[in-house]
């Protein structure tokens, strides 16, 4: 029996990825260095700062650890600004009427993303009272594909970790999904999902039958 739900935020909830995506573009240019959606994809769960890392050296940019900081701050700002604009027009297509059934069956919710944003995000898109918990990357020490994120989520919500469900779109995160011992949605590619339990082109197709009916 499916004792809680735990959902990523980016490309599960909303497609925040694009706005990420713009925030380290601009960021990129400033530094000359060359950035695209390929590149972004695998930015995808990936923290703040490791995905600084990655493009820098993607660009050949060695940097001291103090303007590397400034240069997180500066990403984060451009992205804030974006953030700015949510609102619930920005869920994706499904997942209100997703988190309206789980409601009404009464099963236990929880956040587990990897954005020191989330909660701003949430707020914007009026969806705090559908989530009993939010586990963001302020609260752990470990980043996907750890378990940590979703282990605290279920511990939060007090339930045993074989009887949740995570539903994740980046390959770190169904990794963590897996490692933490629970049951993996994955919203993407065959591919890419090949480790999850079910795996959905995008999030309209989540229905509470749907995901019983796979649930094991
Ligand atoms: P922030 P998720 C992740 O969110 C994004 O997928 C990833 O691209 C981003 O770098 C990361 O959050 C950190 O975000 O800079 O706001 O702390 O998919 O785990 O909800
Ligand atoms: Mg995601």
């Amino acid at each position: 029996e499916i004792k809680a739900i735990i959902f990523d935020l980016d490309g599960v909830i909303t497609d925040t990825a694009e706005y990420h995506y713009l925030a380290w573009k601009q960021l990129a240019d400033d530094l000359g260095i060359p950035f695209d959606r390929i590149f972004n994809e695998r930015l995808k769960g990936v923290s703040r700062m490791d995905s600084l890392q990655m493009i820098l050296d993607h660009g050949g940019i060695v940097l001291a650890e103090e303007e590397i900081e400034a240069l997180a701050h500066k990403k984060n700002e451009h992205y804030k600004t974006f953030i700015g604009k949510i609102t619930p027009d920005d869920l994706l297509p499904g997942i209100l009427p997703f988190l309206t059934q789980v409601r009404a069956a009464g099963i236990p919710t929880a956040l587990a993303s990897a954005s020191k944003n989330a909660r701003p995000v949430i707020r914007q898109l009026r969806i705090e009272s559908y989530l009993d918990t939010v586990v963001d990357a302020a609260s752990v020490e470990r980043g996907k594909p750890d378990p940590e994120i979703f282990l605290k989520a279920a511990q939060q919500l007090n339930v045993n970790p074989e009887q949740c469900v995570g539903i994740e779109d980046a390959e770190a995160g169904v990794k963590s999904i897996k490692t933490a011992g629970m049951f993996a949605v994955g919203v993407g590619t065959k591919t890419a999902m090949a480790e999850a339990d079910w795996i959905i082109d995008h999030p309209s197709q989540l229905t509470l039958e749907a995901l019983k009916s796979h649930y094991k």
